[in-house]
């Protein structure tokens, strides 16, 4: 008997390693979600991963992600779709939604955020995190970063920023009331701007898991942990548990990692998701994506301090044993516009002037109606757009322009803000079409190359490399793609351009001032990467 059951015991035991080793995948790559995609906070349901990240100026508000393995992600839909839930008037580049926080709560999905150009911290809840979610649910507390924690007593506290620390308030769940004091918890380890607060309980304890250093190449997390939810926090002995700000961190192509959340998956491992940003060579201190979301595995033994990924560092190869991977299907390169609807990956900038897009006016394509106003203004405007999120890429559109108007133009705009772009449009000068590559970089503005085109229908075209965009043309029916310029990318970077948002690529028209309501229409857009 005593034998039978060693057997068993050694034969399980082998099963147990086979699993780690041959099941257990090894490896995996960062960014798991690509392109400005900040701040990402996640939860769990079962087997089921569900991360938001916060989005700004743009609409719809607030991406939400849904992963089985923590590696694959794929959009579900967003928080924010309807205008009562985000007005974005007042959003001036990089206002708008800062950074969100994802949790599920007794059969309660909710995501907790600031929209920092009106009404401040709110949360939204939802059944299902594909929608709808209801109206925002406003919380008077001045601050950003907000989260949500339910306490075993019974007890919701609203967990955010501050300018001293980090500050817990009790909080009515059903209606956002404030009903309790402030307490100011933790400062943190003294780094400059602590903020993006998560709070977990774990073995006993209270942890609370910062952001600090500001979100550049300074960033950090850093993690406290108390008795008491209300402190004092003390800090772990291998803070910061995240930084590419010291050495080990200084060639790294991944900088500025901070801004974090932890899951504890199924089977018990803990993972972290955290923002950074791939500078467009190491040493080069430019980054055009944006901020994107990484994945790092997470030691955290019980009654022990979490350590990530071994060294407070993370990988674009990281060499680590994953979950059982569950890809999803990959986007097609192209868009045909022959759907009903623009896909997730679309967005507008600011509450979007919905009579001026079309995709049934004419079959097959997407029609743009012009509006006033112009890729410069802080405004809403006559374009769709997409996160630009490889360095290498390829994005190609076919354009038809029919006006007689000196003042309409139409094309694909490169975008990080309203005052830096790179725009490759089409505009009538003395009946003639000109496809021309204009420049706004701040207070600089000039046409750096101009060509005669015949024909109302033009292929347009750019190429994105670490170092340049090339903008180039075709004939509709030719692949033969001829140059019109290049331009540096570092110009668009954010340490240029500033802000929390990336490059966007967009198709748009304008009638540049004069209301004129011209409509111009896209057949495709192609989007590779390499
Ligand atoms: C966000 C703050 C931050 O609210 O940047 O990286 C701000 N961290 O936590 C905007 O994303």
């Amino acid at each position: 008997m005593k034998f039978k059951k060693s057997i068993y015991v050694i034969i399980s035991a082998l099963f147990s390693i086979a699993f780690h080793y041959v099941i257990a995948q090894t490896g995996f790559s960062n960014p798991i979600i690509k392109g400005f995609n900040p701040d990402p906070s996640i939860c769990r349901v079962d087997d089921d991963y569900y991360l938001v990240t916060s989005s700004f100026e743009y609409f719809p508000g607030l991406p939400i992600y849904h992963s089985k393995d923590l590696v694959n992600w794929e959009q579900i839909g967003h928080c924010l779709t309807r205008d009562a839930q985000l007005p974005l008037e007042k959003a001036a580049a990089s206002g708008g939604l800062f950074a969100p926080s994802i949790r599920y709560h007794d059969g309660l999905f909710y995501v907790i955020c600031t929209n920092v150009s009106s009404g401040g911290n709110f949360f939204c809840t939802a059944t299902d995190p594909t929608g709808p979610w209801s109206d925002p649910i406003y919380v008077a507390i001045e601050s950003i970063d907000p989260d949500i924690f339910w306490d075993e007593d019974g007890k919701t506290y609203f967990v955010t920023q501050g300018n001293e620390g980090i500050r817990v308030t009790e909080i009515d769940i059903k209606t956002g009331k404030v009903i309790g004091p402030e307490h100011l918890v933790w400062r943190g380890i003294g780094g400059r701007f602590p903020e993006a607060p998560h709070l977990y309980k774990k073995d006993g304890f209270y942890y609370l898991l910062l952001g600090e250093g500001g979100t550049e190449y300074m960033h950090s997390a850093t993690i406290g942990r108390s008795k008491n939810i209300l402190g004092p926090y003390e800090s772990s002995p291998l803070n910061p548990i995240l930084t590419h700000a010291n050495r080990i961190g200084q060639a790294n192509p991944i900088q500025g990692v901070g801004h974090a959340d932890l899951v504890q998956a199924k089977d018990g491992s803990w993972w972290l998701v955290c923002l950074g940003f791939r500078v467009t060579q190491p040493y080069s201190y430019y980054h055009v994506l944006g901020r994107e979301t990484f994945l790092a595995p997470v030691d955290w033994p019980q009654g022990g301090w979490p350590q990530v990924n071994g060294n407070g560092t993370i990988s674009l190869d990281m060499k680590t044993a994953t979950l059982p991977l569950k890809p999803f299907s990959k986007p097609a390169i192209r868009n045909d516009f022959d759907k009903q609807q623009l896909g997730f990956e679309w967005q507008y900038l600011r509450n979007p002037l919905r009579d001026n897009y079309s995709l049934s006016e004419k079959k097959g394509w997407l029609t743009i109606k012009t509006t006033p106003n112009t890729l410069n203004d802080a405004k809403p405007i006559s374009a769709i757009l997409r996160r630009q999120t490889e360095h290498n890429f390829t994005a190609t559109t076919l354009l038809q322009f029919e006006s007689s108007k000196e003042n309409e133009e139409a094309g694909i705009t490169l975008i990080q803000n309203n005052n830096h772009h790179y725009d490759l449009l089409i505009i009538k000068h003395k009946k003639q079409n000109i496809i021309q590559l204009r420049v706004k970089v701040g207070s600089l503005s000039y046409i750096a190359a101009e060509r005669i085109v015949q024909g109302n229908q033009q292929k347009l075209r750019v190429e994105g490399t670490p170092q340049q965009y090339i903008f180039s043309v075709a004939n509709p029916d030719s692949e033969n793609y001829s140059e019109i310029g290049k331009l540096d990318t570092r110009y668009l970077a954010t340490e240029v351009a500033g802000g929390f948002t990336g490059v966007m690529i967009g198709l748009y028209s304008t009638s540049n001032g004069i209301p004129t309501n011209a409509k111009v229409f896209f057949d495709w857009f192609d989007y590779k990467t390499i």
